[in-house]
């Protein structure tokens, strides 16, 4: 008699645990399935999801998702991050296939990955969105209307196009100097020189970007008190006033 009791409570407990798996089962596949669902910040976004912070995307047409860094708040909410930088913790002197698979944490610092910003660019064309926070934390921004990277093969060449609209200006689509205009040129990395100038701009300013001859735009430069200028010229020429830094694209 006593046999079966425990018998009867055992196969009670069984039942139970069973039920803890299966539902720990079903949430875990239904969040994995949602995330599989969502290309970027825009779908999570519509999804209702109006929370500024670090979500799971899948914008490669395969199993492997990303962190990434969504602003569900400035202009309409849905911004993906493909840039961000909050502290001089991640380094952005980096090679060709860091830059290619991404590197850095969306929590703090990161680049998202050229073959991601290829994915969520190419024949898409989203807004762009630039934004560098100053020490006194006002905010400068610009928003390019379309922008998009080609793939690795064509060396992840930069398509921008206007209007650009904002408080920092635009240092990257049109410019007075034809040689630091931006859009229409190759990725560089301190590896691998793509630029337009006899020496190596990214191995001069330390960091990915589309350097032409060089730049008077770059926001991948070294973080202070390491030298880093041109940051956004004529509006900001140094780091040293630099508090956060943001790129992000939307869907039109
Ligand atoms: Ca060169």
């Amino acid at each position: 008699m006593v046999e079966q009791r425990n018998l009867q409570q055992e196969v009670e407990q069984l039942r139970q645990d069973n039920m803890a798996i299966r539902a720990l089962l079903t949430n875990r596949t239904s969040t994995d399935t949602d995330a599989k669902l969502n290309r970027d910040c825009k779908d999570i976004y519509l999804n209702g999801q109006t929370q500024s912070g670090v979500y799971k995307i899948n914008p490669l047409d395969n199993e492997i998702l990303v962190d990434v860094y969504c602003d569900m708040v400035t202009e309409g909410g849905g911004w993906t991050a493909i840039q961000k930088r909050r502290s001089g913790s991640v380094r952005f002197n980096r090679t060709w296939a860091e830059y290619r698979n991404g590197f850095g944490n969306p929590k703090d610092s990161y680049w998202i990955g050229n073959d991601v910003i290829h994915k969520l660019t190419k024949g898409i064309n989203p807004s762009l969105y630039v934004s560098i926070t100053l020490q006194n934390d006002t905010n400068l921004y610009e928003i390019y209307n379309k922008f998009s990277i080609s793939d690795e093969a064509s060396l992840y060449l930069l398509f921008l196009g206007g209007p650009a609209i904002g408080t920092l200006g635009d240092s990257m689509l049109y410019t007075n100097y034809f040689r630091a205009v931006l859009s229409g040129m190759s990725f560089s990395t301190p590896d691998r020189d793509n630029d337009r100038w006899s020496g190596s701009c990214a191995a001069t300013w330390r960091g990915g970007w589309w350097f032409n001859h060089c730049h008077y735009a770059f926001l991948n430069g070294p973080w202070y008190p390491e030298d880093w200028t041109f940051v956004w010229h004529p509006t900001l020429y140094d780091n040293s006033n630099v508090k956060d830094t943001l790129m992000m694209i939307k869907r039109h």
